[in-house]
């Protein structure tokens, strides 16, 4: 392991099951050229050697990968719940979660690096000007349109894109969000950061982003995610 004062900036992304697409995130994200850049892949015990498929890379780029094997019970938020602590425990001054399919591009990282020079936190965007969202099934465009527009009236938050997972955070940032008190088992994590981040007053400003459909693999989407979602957009609101 490299010396963890020299960490600036670190990449979490969350895994289950991804498999097929982990090995060639992790080498595009390598080959961005940020220096001193860390990776923590944080995975929920998936059954199809996400894993071992870290460890494989990890041998051979030791000092900027890591990986966390998390014990049950699973889920999205739990793990980036994780991964807020594990950002804190660490030095880095960015910290940024992604996807592990490849919906979230790497190219666009650099560019969220840029907007931290004027927010404390910046969100790839597929709802302002320059972004899109480039997945081929209109179905799941008008979901997560529908998802949005009710989680950000709800919630009353001041970003276009509340569902976006593809977010950079400063540490003042990821201090102010007290992390450890996160209650979101799945997804909605990003919708209570979010809520947080915009009752602690930070500066969010949005990145246009292509968001694209996932490279390999199979969504986890499922109607039980959505229904868990929808409740705890309503219990944040009026139970916060
Ligand atoms: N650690 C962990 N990661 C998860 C869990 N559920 C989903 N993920 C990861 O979170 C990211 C987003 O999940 P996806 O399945 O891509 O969900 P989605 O982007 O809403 O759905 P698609 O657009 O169909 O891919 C991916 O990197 C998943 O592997 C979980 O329970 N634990
Ligand atoms: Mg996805």
């Amino acid at each position: 392991m490299s010396d963890p004062k020299a960490l600036s900036v670190l990449i979490m992304v969350p895994t289950l099951n991804e498999r097929e697409n982990i090995a060639a995130l992790l080498t595009e994200l390598l080959a961005l050229s940020i220096p001193a850049l860390q990776i923590v892949v944080i995975d929920d015990q998936s059954s199809d050697g996400t894993a071992e498929a870290v460890e494989r890379m990890i041998r051979l780029h030791p000092q900027a990968l890591r990986l966390i094997r998390r014990q049950p019970p699973p889920g999205r938020g739990l793990a980036g719940r994780e991964g807020f602590l594990d950002a804190l425990k660490s030095t880095a001054q960015y910290w940024i979660e992604m996807d592990g399919d490849f919906s979230h591009q790497p190219r666009h990282v650099p560019q969220l690096l840029e907007a931290m020079k004027s927010c404390d936190v910046a969100v790839g965007s597929r709802f302002v000007q320059g972004g899109c969202d480039g997945r081929k099934a209109a179905a799941r465009r008008w979901l997560t349109l529908a998802a949005n527009f009710y989680a950000r009236g709800l919630l009353n938050l001041p970003v276009a894109d509340v569902n976006s997972g593809f977010r950079c955070f400063s540490r003042k940032a990821l201090e102010s969000l007290a992390p450890q008190s996160l209650k979101s088992r799945g997804p909605s994590i990003l919708h209570e950061s979010l809520f947080r981040a915009a009752r602690a007053g930070l500066r969010i400003r949005e990145v246009p982003i292509e968001f694209v459909d996932r490279r390999g693999g199979e969504s986890k989407l499922n109607g039980l995610r959505l229904g868990a979602g929808f409740f705890w957009v309503l219990k944040m609101r009026y139970l916060p």
